[in-house]
């Protein structure tokens, strides 16, 4: 058994420094506390039912993963949304974790739009980290839990997010309308994965 599959399914690391080695596509997910990024992960990659991620712990520190999804391999790094583990991410990690990354997931509560312009400026922080140390990473914004807003202003939450995000100005970044309970989620996740 390879190194890679020893480690597949087992449980989550918590990463503390630089982390060698090739154990498969490497995403990212980012963004402020309770977004849903450790909710998406269970829900799309473990096959946790929606209905019970309300009792998924806040996330300490920067996750890692090993998952297998579509007969890939994934090496899925979640980070605590806190500004603590934001700071450590882009700070002490930095390089370990913007590293080698083929997507980065930016996750959105659609539904607080007061957090947007604190969003933002961490997703132009790891736009500058992605350039420096994943230059061809795509970047994919997820106005997520958008069935917490009624469906007429869904589009328009996405509009508001692409326009405050500056997205046209990046070639390679995406946005999808998301929520775990809709197949809107994994709709967007499959079509980034390929
Ligand atoms: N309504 C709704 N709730 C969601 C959705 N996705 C996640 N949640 C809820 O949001 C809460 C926070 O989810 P987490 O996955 O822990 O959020 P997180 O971004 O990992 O949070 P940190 O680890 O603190 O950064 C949980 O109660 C989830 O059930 C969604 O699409 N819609
Ligand atoms: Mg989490």
């Amino acid at each position: 058994m390879s190194y890679l599959e020893e480690e597949i399914g087992q449980e989550d690391k918590l990463i503390k420094g630089s982390e060698n080695g090739d154990f498969g596509l490497k995403l990212l997910f980012l963004g402020l506390a309770q977004t849903g990024k450790s909710s998406i992960i269970q829900v799309i990659f473990e096959n946790r039912s929606p209905e019970t991620t309300k009792e998924i712990q806040a996330t300490l520190g920067v996750r890692r993963k090993l998952l297998e999804f579509s007969n890939l391999s994934l090496n899925v790094y979640d980070v605590g949304g806190q500004i603590t583990y934001l700071e450590e991410a882009f700070i002490d990690l930095r390089e370990s974790i913007f590293s080698h990354i083929k997507i980065l997931f930016f996750v959105i509560d659609a539904s607080k739009y007061h957090d947007f312009n604190l969003a933002k400026s961490y997703f132009d922080r790891a736009i500058k980290n992605l350039s420096e140390y994943s230059p061809d990473a795509s970047l994919v914004i997820l106005s997520h839990k958008s069935d917490l807003i009624p469906k007429e202003e869904r589009a328009k939450a996405v509009e508001v997010i692409s326009d405050l995000f500056e997205i046209e100005i990046y070639p390679n970044v995406e946005i999808f309308e998301t929520s775990i309970f809709e197949q809107s989620l994994s709709d967007a996740i499959k079509e980034t994965i390929k």
